[in-house]
């Protein structure tokens, strides 16, 4: 299964697009501070930053938006996509097993 967030260059998925699979990525010139809308699909998380280094103002997207806020929009230079699923695999959850107590 290969899951990949779509990101367009104008509002409503319209424009230049680039599809995205899990990982980091700087985007290039022909789409750098262009980004409008997105497409996520259900198990990843994108993030959209400011700056190419994955530094400066960011935002999170768990799903499609047909129009990136104004603090973003126009403004991402890089993004990383992540799996749900394997972010939640790395966690270890403490089980603990106790036997009820008996007379
Ligand atoms: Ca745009």
């Amino acid at each position: 299964m290969s899951l990949e967030a779509t990101l367009y260059t104008d509002a409503e998925y319209q424009g230049k697009q680039a599809s995205l699979g899990p990982g980091h990525h700087v985007l290039e010139d022909n789409v750098d501070n262009q980004i409008s809308s997105l497409r996520v699909p259900s198990g990843l998380r994108v993030t959209l930053f400011n700056r190419d280094d994955f530094t400066g103002p960011s935002s999170l997207f768990t799903s499609d938006t047909a129009k990136l806020p104004a603090d973003i929009n126009d403004r991402a230079s890089s993004v990383t996509v992540e799996e749900v699923g394997k972010r939640l695999g790395l966690t270890r959850f403490p089980f603990t097993f106790s036997l009820p107590r008996k007379g």
